[in-house]
C-alpha cells in the first residue's frame, strides 16, 4: 500500500485553471490589446506563473524590459487573487472530499504539490489546509513543473520513497513531473497525453481508493 499521497492543486482539488487563464486573458488585453487563443491554456496549466507569461509573450511575440516582465506577474496576480476571493469549500471537486477521508482513514499522508504561490492561500478557502501533513513552497525547489523537483519534496516532506506515493495531476506538464519523480502516477483528465500514466481517470468523481489499489498493485 502507498503512503503518501501527492497532490496537485488545480484542476485536481478545484478548478481554478479558468480563473488563471481569465487573469492572462485580462492582463493581455489590458497591455498588449491582444486576445488569447483557447489553445494556450494547456501551454500555461501547472506551469509556474513565471513560465507562462514566457509562453503568453512567446506566442504574442513582444519582448518586455525585466521591470515591465515583473510587473505584469503582479498585475496577472491582482487580477487572479481578485477572482479566488468568492470561493469557498463548495468549490472543491466532486469526490475529492471523500477521497481525502478515504486517505486519512488508511493513514495515507497527504502533501501539496502545487506550482502555485496561492496554495496556501486557496486550501485555507476550501478549508483544507488542516488535511495535508505538508505544503511544498514552489520557491524551494531548482526547477519547475515538467521537472520532478516539487514531487520529490513533497515526497520528502512526509519522510517518504516517491515509490511510496501516489501522485495526482490533470496537466501534460505535471505528469511528466510526477513520472520522473518514480512516484505512481494518477493523471484525471481527458486529454490524449494523459493517458501515459499509470492510471488515467476522467473526472475527479473516479478519485477512489478502491480503484487506485486495484491499479497500484497491478
Ligand atoms: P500562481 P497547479 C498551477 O497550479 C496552475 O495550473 C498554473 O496555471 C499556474 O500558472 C501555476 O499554478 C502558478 O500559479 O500564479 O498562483 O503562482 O496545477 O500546479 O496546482
Ligand atoms: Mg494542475
Amino acid at each position: 500500500m502507498f503512503k503518501g499521497a501527492l497532490f496537485d492543486l488545480d484542476g485536481v482539488i478545484t478548478d481554478t485553471s479558468i480563473l488563471h487563464f481569465e487573469a492572462w486573458r485580462k492582463l493581455v488585453d489590458t497591455f498588449f490589446s491582444s486576445e488569447l487563443p483557447d489553445s494556450l491554456e494547456e501551454k500555461t496549466k501547472g506551469v509556474s506563473r513565471t513560465d507562462s507569461l514566457k509562453v503568453i509573450l512567446k506566442h504574442l511575440d513582444v519582448s518586455v524590459s525585466e521591470t515591465m516582465f515583473q510587473q505584469l506577474l503582479v498585475e496577472k496576480n491582482a487580477y487572479y487573487k481578485e477572482a479566488l476571493q468568492g470561493i469557498s469549500s463548495e468549490a472543491i471537486l466532486p469526490g475529492v472530499s471523500d477521497f481525502i477521508s478515504e486517505l486519512k482513514q488508511q493513514q495515507v499522508r497527504l502533501a501539496l504539490a502545487s506550482a502555485s504561490l496561492n496554495g496556501p492561500f486557496i486550501l485555507d478557502k476550501l478549508d483544507l489546509r488542516d488535511s495535508f501533513d505538508a505544503i511544498v513552497d514552489p520557491r524551494s525547489v531548482a526547477r519547475g513543473k515538467p521537472a520532478p523537483d516539487i514531487f520529490l519534496a513533497a515526497a520528502a516532506a512526509l519522510k517518504l520513497k516517491p515509490s511510496k506515493c501516489i501522485g495526482i495531476e490533470d496537466s501534460i506538464a505535471g505528469l511528466r513531473a510526477i513520472k520522473d519523480s518514480g512516484a505512481f502516477s494518477v493523471a484525471v483528465g481527458k486529454t490524449t497525453e494523459l493517458q501515459k500514466a499509470d492510471l488515467t481517470l476522467s473526472t475527479t468523481a473516479e478519485l477512489k481508493l478502491t480503484t487506485i489499489c486495484k491499479a497500484y498493485f497491478h
